[in-house]
């Protein structure tokens, strides 16, 4: 059986980080370990007043567990990190954990419409860049991806732009970044890769939908890991991540009003199963 580590915040409420990562992984047949960095009331988009609890000092102490334990992992796989002091220490995780055998993820997860999430800074930016280097793959969306290149921020793109922001993703020392929120035209939204040591550029776009939802990132990333996890090629990980992430988005749609602060990806986990066994 595989085994994976996530490493991110858990939002008690609202669908995102770990508690998206933790039944989305699981559900893949891997084994899914976790290291909560903080545990926050909501997660904060379109929330106020939410309680976080910052738990970065435990993190080594974990690690340090793990490392007398001999525990071993087939993916390494980190979210949204609350300080430029818990990017370090996961940074020290990657250096202890990572081995020629094992692969890491990192989803820079800080900004999204152009915009940083509440509470992160220009310095922060600059940290997740040097995480991003550690990684054998990264998964920004546009936003993200012009933050860590310092490029101007716009939603639409072509296909000889969004392959320059590919290559130079891996400019930041990662050799396989995967794009999310990609978008030529309004009708569809997909995900681009770039497989530098091949030079292999790929693309996939279901049916673009006109409504923002919350969490969709780490639906993507978490298939992503899962699929890759699982011995899925680069292609056939973005395929199952977009295919998935689709789907969730339409579940969600006849309940959007409602469930403002996510999506409903419970309701499409059956067709996930069914997507790794084919
Ligand atoms: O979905 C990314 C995410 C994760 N964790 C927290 C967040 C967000 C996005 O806003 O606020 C706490």
């Amino acid at each position: 059986m595989k085994r994976a580590v996530t490493i991110q915040d858990i939002s008690c409420f609202g669908k995102c980080s770990l508690t998206v990562a933790l039944p989305i992984i699981s559900a893949m047949g891997i084994e899914t370990a976790v290291i909560p960095t903080a545990v926050l009331s909501t997660h904060t988009g379109g929330f106020s007043g939410y309680t976080f609890r910052d738990l970065t000092g435990d993190i080594p102490a974990v690690a340090e567990h793990w490392k007398n334990l001999g525990l071993k992992f087939d993916a390494l796989y980190t979210g949204y990190l609350g300080s430029i002091e818990q990017v370090n220490i996961v940074s020290d995780f990657f250096d202890t954990f990572g081995t020629d055998d094992n692969f890491i993820v990192v989803d820079p997860a800080m900004a999204d419409g152009g915009k940083l999430y509440a509470g992160f800074t220009d310095d922060f930016v600059k940290a997740m860049a040097g995480l991003c280097s550690k990684a054998d793959y990264i998964i920004p969306n546009i936003t993200e991806a012009s933050m860590l290149l310092g490029i101007p921020y716009s939603e639409i793109h072509d296909e000889k732009s969004v392959k320059e922001i590919l290559r130079r993703l891996t400019e930041l020392g990662c050799p396989t970044p995967v794009l999310t929120g990609v978008r030529f035209d309004d009708v569809h939204h997909g995900a681009a890769a770039y497989d530098s040591e091949r030079d292999e550029f790929s693309f996939y776009f279901r049916e673009h939908v006109k409504r923002t939802m919350h969490g969709t990132g780490d639906i993507f990333s978490s298939v992503f890991t899962g699929a890759v996890t699982l011995g899925k090629s680069l292609e056939q990980s973005v395929k199952m991540a977009v295919d998935y992430t689709a789907d969730c988005i339409h579940a969600t749609l006849p309940y959007a009003d409602e469930v403002w602060y996510g999506s409903c990806f419970e309701l499409c986990l059956d067709k996930l199963i069914k997507y790794v066994k084919e």
